[in-house]
């Protein structure tokens, strides 16, 4: 059984915290390469209060290489086995490939995490026989282009479309709704402009009825406003998650869930004088 669910049953929000297990990813390129620093880097991040850990392997920075099942494999397995070795965390593997979601189930992950939505050739037949849950992200383009003048005529329309064209393609598949995550995609084929939108619609996606997953940290749209990565990423945490995001992928744990837990108690507060 997948350990997301208890974990939603919480009702606050929950934090993920990235490990990159890849020579060139986003912010971070290279610096948890060796499986032994991966896995020391999971602990930190699970005492600094993490709920989930997204183990990646293949890099989805705009221009990226793409990486073959087995390198991504090479590079994952070692660091999932580390974890479950030390810690009942939930974990989630960030993949598009069927091979990697396929062996990497047989290791006691939690959440399939894949940003092309389970639309690459196989995967959808891969992650329904895995039984785990899936975050279906939208992302428009792939990462070698998605960001050359990303264009909609309206994006909330698209990306809602787009919701409800993969959960029917789950459901088909035998992936009811209870195992779905949905997720904007902030970044993937998006400008600027676009990603502060999303943010402030957040609400507009909730009508599917699923949890959502926002992952804003160390991007670029919040690196052109501040010199501040952390600073900035989690005021955009913040505004996330008071307009509905329910799980937020973040760099920087241990001062999200500080910046989580002052708010929830401002929060709470709040539920109390009302009472
Ligand atoms: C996201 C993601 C990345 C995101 C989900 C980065 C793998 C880029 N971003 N997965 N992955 N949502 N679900 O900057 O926003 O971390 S990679």
């Amino acid at each position: 059984m997948s350990r997301l669910a208890p974990l939603l049953d919480k009702s606050r929000p929950l934090v993920m915290g990235i490990l990159n297990v890849t020579p060139d990813s986003f912010s971070d390129g290279g610096k948890f390469f060796s499986p032994s620093t991966a896995i020391e880097q999971a602990g930190r991040m699970i005492a600094d209060g993490a709920d989930i850990i997204d183990v990646g392997g293949e890099s989805t920075r705009p221009g990226a290489q793409e990486v073959s099942a087995d390198e991504e494999l090479e590079r994952v397995v070692p660091v999932i086995g580390g974890i479950r070795e030390h810690s009942e965390i939930c974990i989630s593997v960030d993949t598009s490939s069927p091979e990697v979601m396929l062996e990497s189930s047989l290791l006691g992950i939690d959440i399939l995490n894949d940003v092309r939505a389970l639309r690459r050739s196989g995967a959808m037949e891969a992650a329904a026989r895995t039984g785990l849950p899936v975050c279906l992200m939208h992302m428009k383009g792939e990462p070698g282009t998605m960001q050359v003048a990303p264009c909609y005529e309206d994006i909330m329309q698209e990306i809602n479309g787009f919701f409800m064209e993969r959960i029917a393609a789950c459901g088909k598949a035998g992936i009811g709704v209870d195992r779905l995550v949905l997720d904007p995609g902030f970044g993937f084929g998006k400008t600027p402009e676009h990603n502060l939108q999303l943010v402030n619609k957040l609400g507009c996606f909730k009508g599917h009825g699923l949890p959502l997953l926002v992952g804003l940290s160390r991007k670029s749209t919040i690196t052109r406003i501040t010199d501040n990565p952390l600073v900035g990423s989690i005021a955009g945490a913040l505004l996330a998650v008071a307009r509905g995001a329910n799980i937020i992928r973040v760099h920087d744990v241990a001062e999200t869930v500080s910046a989580l837990n002052v708010a929830s108690a401002i929060n709470a507060e709040s539920l109390e004088a009302e009472k």
